[in-house]
């Protein structure tokens, strides 16, 4: 393979570590702690409801690394690991420090990579993780050393299958690196274990570019820093490039399936003029006629001082947050799974368009029928697996756009707007989701694959690997374990009640929202862009370690 030299010279960065996981693996000792406030991994409002379906796992403690003895930490050990769900920057260092961590525990320890996602513990499709090829992927984005996939471990027979590759594999414990669906799935999968006396850890590593896995014993879900900062980085050029050549409005679309984490670190790091927040939308029951006004307004004041540019961030699970459209993508939902044969055998797109609109109810109808034709369709493609729409593949920004833009010539012809408007839209997303993982990610990630194995060597099973205080630098991070349960609580989807990890949206309490909201109005109207630049690996610490605002403002910097 052809090797850029960035990438040949980031196989040999090395991750820094907490203090406690450096030196020699038997000092890392075990602490159990009770979380504050409750005897049990209680919590959720749901906690019965949890510990009914959780009895095996339910109402463990907190786990901390401290230093002190801890022989254990030098048994042999044969790991199975998964990548499951959206590529995130850091996916390789966690699978590197789980590596290096086994092996300094016992060179005799194996590791065995699960290719594809779930599915492949499930039919036991796996690679035996070398030091060899772990060297060739440390430091480097994507997921594809053993691949990634979206399926889920949810009937009987595929629980007894994957027990089965673990049995033959003589699998000591399974780490499963993933989102909040995945971790849930951990938990389910540590609970069958547990259950029926099989002696397998399962041990969740939190991962998304959203943002969205976090609470109080996870800071942040790792990739959301490098995500933010590559489109940080795009937006800043887009920024600039409006200033100079002052003609175009960029609508840009982040990704973020449901939180609007991404839009507003983006926001906070380069000031656009507008950024929307779906979490607000939603409280303050926004209709699509109202961010179009919203827009607008920022639109005609800044024509007024001769700026007829402008960046607007649009985030990409907006639609599902706007009250209509919610209630029409899940009328929607429900169709598609009702009459899914009838609507799969109709072949052109306006008999599929007829067909959901002659059944939506009254209001949802007229709504469908007022979008353009291209949303329309994207809003009946495919589902994912998980029944949701796929929200990255409708275009929104443009949706947007068309509205704006008719909105602004009804203005101009009633003699209240006098600018004018031309366009430009992006969206991204992929760009963000393999880059080189950032200095922090690269050293959160490899911390938590050695955390995680920390936690296996240490006999644990059904915790998520936690590494904290990350606002500090690496060495005074902490390490240590939260149990899954302890983030559950129950959620109706497809019908029934099930045990899920609670996803956390934009806090309009937050420091991150209020530090936006404090600025947002003096943005829509002058041009105070704001430039971050391409991450930087080598360099001054400020440049180089620097941490989210989004970490910043929620520990309180
Ligand atoms: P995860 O939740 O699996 O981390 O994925 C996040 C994400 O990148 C979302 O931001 C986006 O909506 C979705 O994945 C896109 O999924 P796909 O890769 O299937 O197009």
């Amino acid at each position: 393979m052809d090797e850029s030299p960035l990438q040949k010279i980031r196989y040999e960065y090395e991750p820094k570590l907490p203090a406690i996981l450096r030196g020699s693996v038997d000092r890392i000792a075990l602490r159990l702690e009770e979380p504050a406030g409750h005897g049990t991994s209680g919590g959720s409002p749901d906690s019965e409801g949890i510990r009914a379906l959780f009895p095996h796992t339910y109402g463990k403690p907190l786990a901390r690394f401290v230093e002190g003895s801890n022989p254990g930490m030098k048994r042999r050990l044969t790991v199975g690991v998964i990548l499951s769900g959206g590529q995130a920057p850091g996916g390789h260092n966690v699978i590197a420090g789980l590596f290096d961590g086994l092996k300094k525990g016992n060179p005799e320890s194996r590791l065995i990579g699960f290719a594809g996602g779930p599915g492949g513990l499930v039919n036991d499709k796996a690679v035996e993780i070398t030091g060899d090829l772990v060297d060739r992927y440390r430091n480097t984005g994507g997921f594809d050393i053993i691949g990634s996939g979206r399926d889920k471990i949810e009937t009987p027979e595929q629980f007894e299958k994957a027990a089965a590759a673990v049995r033959a594999r003589g699998l000591d414990a399974v780490v499963v690196i993933g989102g909040d669906d995945s971790n849930t799935n951990a938990a389910l999968l540590a609970e069958f274990f547990a259950g029926r006396g099989q002696n397998v850890s399962v041990i969740g590593v939190p991962k998304t570019i959203d943002g969205d896995l976090k609470n109080e014993y996870i800071e942040t879900s790792f990739g959301f820093d490098t995500a933010v900062m590559t489109y940080s980085e795009l937006i800043g050029n887009i920024e600039r490039d409006a200033a100079s050549a002052r003609k175009y409005w960029h609508f840009i679309k982040l990704m973020g399936r449901s939180a609007s984490h991404i839009a507003l670190e983006c926001a906070l790091q380069c000031r656009p003029n507008i950024a929307l927040v779906s979490e607000e939308v939603e409280a303050r029951g926004w209709t699509l006629s109202r961010i179009t006004d919203y827009i607008c307004d920022a639109v005609a004041a800044r024509a007024e001082r001769g700026e007829n540019f402008g960046v607007v961030l649009v985030p990409e699970g907006l639609v599902e947050f706007i009250p209509e459209f919610k209630v029409l993508i899940s009328e929607l939902n429900d169709l598609l799974a009702a009459e899914a044969s009838a609507f799969g055998a109709l072949g052109e797109a306006a008999a599929r368009i007829e067909f959901v609109t002659a059944r939506l109810s009254p209001d949802s109808a007229a709504l469908y029928r007022s979008l353009p034709g291209d949303i329309k369709l994207q809003l009946i493609m495919d589902r994912d697996p998980h029944g949701n729409v796929q929200v990255s593949r409708i275009e929104t920004e443009k949706l947007l756009i068309a509205l704006v833009e008719a909105r602004l010539a009804d203005r101009k012809a009633a003699g209240t707007y006098k600018g004018k408007f031309s366009w430009q839209n992006h969206f991204f997303g992929y760009e963000g989701r393999s880059a080189f993982p950032s200095n922090f990610d690269a050293d959160y990630c490899y911390s938590l694959g050695f955390t995680a194995f920390a936690l296996i060597a240490s006999g644990l099973s059904g915790y998520i690997s936690s590494v904290r205080n990350l606002t500090a630098k690496a060495e005074d991070w902490t390490a240590g374990g939260a149990p899954l349960t302890m983030m559950m609580n129950l959620e109706r989807r497809h019908g029934s009640r099930k045990p899920v990890i609670r996803k956390a949206l934009v806090d309009l309490e937050g420091g991150p929202f209020k530090a936006f909201v404090a600025e947002r109005e003096d943005w829509a109207v002058r041009t105070v862009y704001r430039f971050p630049g391409a991450i930087q690996y080598f360099g001054p610490p400020e440049v180089c370690d620097s941490v989210t605002r989004t970490l910043e403002l929620e520990r309180g910097r």
